[in-house]
């Protein structure tokens, strides 16, 4: 067995398990829940970003993050099925980055709030990380990603980044991208992973 830390809130997490479901690997994964914070866990000796998720291996090595963990399932899984090979291959990766960079503006955003006493907010700081989701948001409901099946990683990327609005942003976005809304309900239907993975 193969070991996914990760936690239920993780939209970096929910992306590997929802590859691992697609690539027919979750059977092989024990999913073993990670508090970041728990110095005592062992995960700053897997991955000394300490950050989750990590994949351990059956041979102990441990693979991060997200992007290399879910093109190693797809690799195990025979290759070129969430990650195209071809040219497809480049507008695939843009748009997972720009769906992990929704992720992480969006992190930041909770990371001010949460670790942070109120008084030390930088309310320009937390403007400039909201601008990169609204822009983000904006470009893709300009054109909403197309549903291939399966989806690639691009797609999934952007559902947990969407996901993850929602579980920690009350879905406020969901007001002013209505093709985005109904894109992601396309997405829900068409990957019973996405539901399955929702914290
Ligand atoms: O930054 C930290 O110290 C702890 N944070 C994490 O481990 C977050 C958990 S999401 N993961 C990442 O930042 C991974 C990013 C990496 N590029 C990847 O894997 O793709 C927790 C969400 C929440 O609880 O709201």
């Amino acid at each position: 067995m193969m070991i996914l830390r990760s936690a239920p809130a993780s939209p970096y997490g929910r992306k590997v398990k929802i590859a691992a479901k697609l690539l027919g690997l979750f059977d092989r994964l024990q999913i073993a829940v990670t508090e970041t914070a728990n110095a005592a866990s062992g995960l700053n000796e897997q991955n000394p970003l300490g950050k989750i998720p990590v994949l351990v291996l059956e041979d102990g090595s441990t693979l991060y993050d997200s992007r290399v963990i879910t093109e190693y399932l797809d690799q195990l899984a025979g290759g070129g099925i969430l990650f195209p090979r071809n040219s497809g291959r480049w507008p695939v990766l843009t748009q997972a980055a720009l769906a992990d960079g929704i992720m992480d503006a969006s992190l930041l955003l909770r990371y001010e709030r949460t670790t942070r006493p109120e008084a030390m907010w930088s309310a320009t700081w937390m403007a400039s990380q909201q601008s990169k989701i609204d822009r983000a948001l904006a470009s893709l409901e300009s054109a909403p990603p197309v549903l291939t099946k399966p989806p690639h990683i691009g797609q999934i990327g952007i559902a947990c980044a969407l996901g993850y609005l929602d579980l920690r942003f009350e879905g406020r976005w969901r007001t002013a991208h209505p093709k985005l809304v109904t894109w992601l309900d396309g997405f829900a239907a068409a990957v019973p992973g996405f539901g399955e993975t929702k914290a």
